[in-house]
């Protein structure tokens, strides 16, 4: 073996133990650069004779070119190796599963609430909003109720530390009423000036639903639970539109006309004379069983006085309903804990 194969075999051992471009390109540099092992080979033809050149110079040229096949060769492994090691890195498994997205769905409570409120946006009732925690004033005195009622007991209501700015307590609210009270009293105040002179104020007519705690629990009664109460005030709103708006609503909300009203009287602090709502199906799984569905009653003139307005000129009708129970009825649902228990076997048959 003469030199240049010895510098052939080192040049390709080099690039052999180059392991990245870089290094590649550091071992070119020491056979083919400026000052690299075969242009040193160049400068030393100097000395030779014309004659030797030839033969050395060919020589030395197919060393150049050997060593420039070795390089390329070497960089074709290495991109080729790089771009192995990228796919191998990002390579994507297409016969893997698919993640799965739940289809997610309206909790069935939510969807009564929705119904309620369409049905009653068609009769031309607004939505009421107000806070869970209420001022005791909101949710006892200015519906009535006397300050010794059993509602306000600490057995029967969930009371804060804190305190109202008129030092009364803060609660959660027992009924969606008081969003009710605070619809009518921005009502009455947004029309003050035509009140003053004498003028008719359009009427109230709205729906507060919402949540609503009470300290009870078992399978019927749960200490959170639905309420969607109703409010219509005006000059010359009776109890026969409060029969109307009721059949309307049942009619629209179990989808069928064969059902009957009834109701029966009752006491609510809030309202006198006051009555429970039923009603009874004329077919289906529930057919002849008298159901109770709502309490109602006529606005009591200390509760219109309490809105701001006089009871002697305005009048009208207030009732409550159950949304959780109602969605018991629709479905079907005998437990009313199922509906808070958040188990999705149960939940995700809604959707
Ligand atoms: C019921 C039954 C009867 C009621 C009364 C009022 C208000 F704000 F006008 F005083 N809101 N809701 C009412 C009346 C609620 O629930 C069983």
């Amino acid at each position: 073996m003469n030199d240049l194969d010895q510098l052939v075999g080192a040049a390709q051992a080099d690039f052999a133990a180059a392991a990245t471009p870089a290094e590649l390109e550091n071992a070119k540099a020491r056979y083919l650069g400026k000052a690299g092992q075969v242009t040193e080979l160049l400068k030393g033809m100097a000395a030779l004779s014309h004659e030797e050149k030839k033969t050395r110079g060919a020589e030395i040229n197919q060393t150049k070119q050997r060593i420039e096949a070795l390089l390329t060769a070497r960089r074709q492994a290495l991109a080729e190796a790089e771009m192995q090691a990228h796919l191998k890195a990002e390579a994507l498994d297409v016969t893997l599963p698919g993640r799965q997205h739940g289809v997610g769905g309206l909790h069935p409570v939510s969807r009564t609430l929705e119904r309620i409120e369409a049905i009653f946006g068609s009769m031309g009732f607004e939505v009421a909003d107000g806070p869970e925690i209420e001022e005791d004033w909101f949710n006892f005195t200015a519906l009535n109720t006397p300050a010794d009622h059993p509602a306000r007991s600490m057995h029967d209501t969930f009371y804060a530390d804190t305190k109202a700015p008129d030092g009364s307590g803060h609660l959660l609210r027992t009924h969606t009423s008081p969003m009710q009270v605070r619809h009518a009293v921005q009502h009455v105040k947004r029309h003050a000036a035509a009140l003053a002179a004498g003028q008719a104020m359009p009427e109230i007519r709205v729906i507060a639903p919402g949540r609503t705690y009470r300290v009870d629990s078992d399978a019927t009664h749960s200490p959170m639970f639905h309420q969607c109460e109703g409010l219509w005030i005006g000059e010359n709103v009776s109890f026969k539109d409060l029969k109307s708006v009721f059949a309307d609503f049942f009619r629209n909300f179990f989808e069928t006309d064969d059902l009957e009203i009834r109701f029966r009287p009752s006491f609510f602090p809030f309202t006198e004379p006051s009555a429970e709502v039923d009603i009874a199906f004329a077919s289906g799984p529930l057919k002849g069983r008298w159901l109770e569905v709502a309490g109602s009653g006529q606005v009591h003139p200390n509760v219109v006085r309490n809105f701001g307005l006089d009871p002697e000129r305005y009048i009208g009708f207030a009732f409550g309903m159950g949304p959780d129970r109602l969605t018991m009825l629709r479905y079907g649902v005998n437990d009313l804990r199922l509906f808070f228990d958040g188990d999705l076997r149960f939940l995700s048959q809604f959707k």
